[in-house]
This record gives structure tokens, C-alpha cells and sequence, in this order.
């Protein structure tokens, strides 16, 4: 992709997809002098809707990497090139996502050091968290509930019911059966919240039990694989919204949604999965009856050994999942061979997205890829 000047007055943007001329009033509305932008916060002082429509380019020239305008109102301005291209280029920081099934064979690992979280490592970190959907991150240290720390230098946390972390760990008379010491299968966590938590960390404190393995499966590549094996099995889980409940003696939680989220563009958004807090709603018994064969057959690929990952959570190892595409779960354990105790908590997208925004621009990497 390029930017090319036609007779000192029309901005081209020639990429190998397409050739288009940039609105002359899309690039006014990016000039960023101290008069029209504040410059401690990069805002606008200006309401661009009032500016005149019929803007002009009066004259452009490039050099040495900036974009020169005079346009017609007077205004002139030098843009970086690259920073017009990256904006014309590119939505999101993200890279590529990569699904994966049990056959993954370098689980993404790092090990925490203090201040990471402004580190070149961290970008990283934060790349391979978006494309395997998770990251371990091992010897964060496991004092003054430690995982709230780390989820604020990340994001924000997000409190729920349960309130800012939760203990996992086996308690008699538990309000979700998380908090025992039964095998949990792979679900998504509290598909019943609006909005539903994006991403989960698991902190594990104590682990002196032989089994309570941790379970991870990649919720987007079993439903590429239904969709590549059964389309019609696929379609109906992306069609059919079901009702996700939480119960206790103080709240009653509900949100609905499909199996399989698509967005606009038919891509996989989003997967919910949860077999103790799921209601299939009552439609006509023909079309029920094919998405009961269609739960039936993605809850089968989300259990079985070609899709999930096994691993015991050591002390001190966090574990950072996105809980609109994996599903998570783990193994029984006996309590009474010793503790195991997590510490979890939520936090949003917006928040690694503007991460991985803040430290590609600190490293100016956004312009390597
Ligand atoms: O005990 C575990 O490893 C996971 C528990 C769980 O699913 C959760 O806390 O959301
Ligand atoms: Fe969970």
C-alpha cells in the first residue's frame, strides 16, 4: 500500500487490492496542530462535523517520509505517511489467530518478572494470547491475592456476584460447583452475565493434589470442524439462542445466546458452553430435535481427546483464557489428599487490546508487520 499525489491535489491510496482517492475532508479532519487537537490527550477541540464539505487540496507534496497539504481553508499540515497508512492499513493490533487442537505442541509459557507488563516480552505475550487464545504465565507470586494486582496491570478488573476474585477451591454447600472437588467439563464461565466476561485468570496458590488437572479446548477450532463436517449441524447452534441461568439466594442471572456466535460477516465471534446452567428453549419439536443432535455433536468434539489439552496448574502459575473462545475445565480431584486452591478473576478485551495498542506504540512496532 502506498500514497500517491495526482496534480499536487488528489490524495491516492494505491493498495494491491484497489486504487481510491482519500476524501480531502478525512484528511483535514486529521490535522493535529496544537490549535485543533490538545495535545495532551490527542482530542479534537473542534466538532469536525461543521467544517465545509467542499474542502479542497490546494497543494500536496511528500517528503522524506511526510505527507505536506495546504488545503483550501487555509489549514496546512504534515502528516507521517506511515501513520496515514497504518490507519488505511490495518483495524486491529491483532494478529492472525491460530486454532489449535490437542496436537498443539508449544503451549504459549512465559515467566514472570517484575514489571513485565511494560516489556517488549508482554507485546508478545499478548500477541500469543489472542492467537491461541490463552497464555501461562509461571512464578507470579502468589501473595496478597496477587491475581488482582496482575489483572490491574493489565486491564481493569471486573467485579461480579461473586465479587473481585473468587476462590476456587472445595467448600461445603457451594453456590456454583466450581467450589467443589467434582470434574468440571469444558465450559465457557457465566454465559448467564451481560455483559459476558471476556477473559479469566486463574491463579493457582495450592496444588497437592494427584489429579484436578486443568482442561482447555479451543472452542473456534471445534466449531470450524463442525462447520467443515456438518454444516447443517453448525448452522442451527449459530441460529438458535438459548437461555443461560445463575441462581442463588441473592441474585437471579440471566442473558441468552447461540452456541456458535457468527459475526456480520458469517466469522466465528464468540462461543458459549455451559452444561449445568443452559435452557434450551421450547421451539417447535422438528427444529429442536435437530439442534438436540447438534448440542450432542459439538458437546462430543469439546470432550474429546482430538481437541483438548491437559496440564496440572502449578503454585504460581497463572493461567490468562479467553473466555469467548476456549472452554475450560478440570479433572476430580480427592480433597483429602491435600489443597488445591485458585484464585480467579475477570477483566475485558478493551483492556489487552489497549495494551498490545500502547506497547506497539512504545516500541514503534507497528510499522514492522
Ligand atoms: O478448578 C478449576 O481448575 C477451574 C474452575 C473453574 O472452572 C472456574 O473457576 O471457572
Ligand atoms: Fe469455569
Amino acid at each position: 500500500m502506498k500514497i500517491e499525489i495526482v496534480k499536487n491535489k488528489k490524495i491516492l491510496v494505491n493498495s494491491s487490492k484497489e486504487i481510491f482517492e482519500i476524501h480531502p475532508l478525512w484528511l483535514r479532519e486529521r490535522v493535529k496542530t496544537d490549535d485543533l487537537v490538545d495535545k495532551n490527550n490527542d482530542q479534537r477541540l473542534y466538532d469536525p462535523s461543521q467544517l465545509n464539505q467542499n474542502i479542497e487540496i490546494k497543494n500536496a507534496s511528500v517528503n522524506n517520509g511526510h505527507l505536506n497539504i495546504e488545503f483550501t481553508d487555509g489549514i496546512r499540515f504534515k502528516y507521517e505517511v506511515n501513520d496515514l497508512l497504518y490507519e488505511l492499513d490495518k483495524k486491529e493490533p491483532i494478529e492472525k489467530i491460530i486454532l489449535w487442537n490437542s496436537k498443539l505442541k508449544k503451549k504459549p509459557i512465559a515467566i514472570y518478572k517484575k514489571n513485565i507488563f511494560e516489556t517488549k516480552e508482554m507485546y508478545n505475550l499478548l500477541q500469543n494470547f489472542y492467537k491461541f487464545g490463552f497464555v501461562i504465565f509461571k512464578k507470579v507470586p502468589i501473595k496478597d491475592n496477587y491475581v488482582l494486582k496482575f489483572a490491574n496491570s493489565i486491564g481493569t478488573v471486573r467485579p461480579t456476584n461473586f465479587g473481585e476474585s473468587f476462590s476456587v477451591k472445595s467448600v461445603p454447600k457451594p453456590n456454583d460447583l466450581a467450589y467443589t472437588s467434582m470434574a468440571l467439563t469444558p465450559h465457557t464461565d457465566n454465559p448467564y452475565r451481560k455483559p459476558i466476561p471476556c477473559i479469566q485468570l486463574l491463579h493457582c496458590l495450592e496444588n497437592q493434589v494427584k489429579n484436578g488437572l486443568s482442561t482447555l479446548v479451543d472452542g473456534f477450532a471445534v466449531a470450524e470442524y463442525l462447520k467443515k463436517n456438518n454444516q447443517d449441524l453448525f448452522k442451527i447452534l449459530t441460529e438458535t439462542k438459548v437461555r443461560f441461568r445463575f441462581v442463588d439466594k441473592t441474585i437471579i442471572l440471566e442473558n441468552w445466546g447461540e452456541l456458535i456466535e457468527l459475526d456480520q460477516k458469517k466469522n466465528i465471534k464468540q462461543v458459549r458452553y455451559s452444561t449445568r446452567l443452559d435452557y434450551v428453549p421450547a421451539i417447535e419439536k422438528n427444529k429442536l430435535k435437530k439442534f438436540y443432535k447438534a448440542r450432542k455433536s459439538i458437546a462430543n468434539l469439546y470432550a474429546s481427546k482430538k481437541f483438548e489439552i491437559r496440564f496440572k496448574l502449578e503454585k504460581g502459575d497463572l493461567l490468562m483464557m479467553d473466555n469467548h473462545r476456549l472452554l475450560h475445565g478440570r479433572t476430580a480431584y480427592n480433597p483429602s489428599e491435600g489443597k488445591r486452591y485458585l484464585k480467579g478473576c475477570y477483566i475485558d478485551h478493551d483492556s489487552t487490546e489497549g495494551r498490545l495498542r500502547h506497547l506497539e506504540r512504545k516500541f514503534k512496532l507497528k510499522w514492522k508487520k
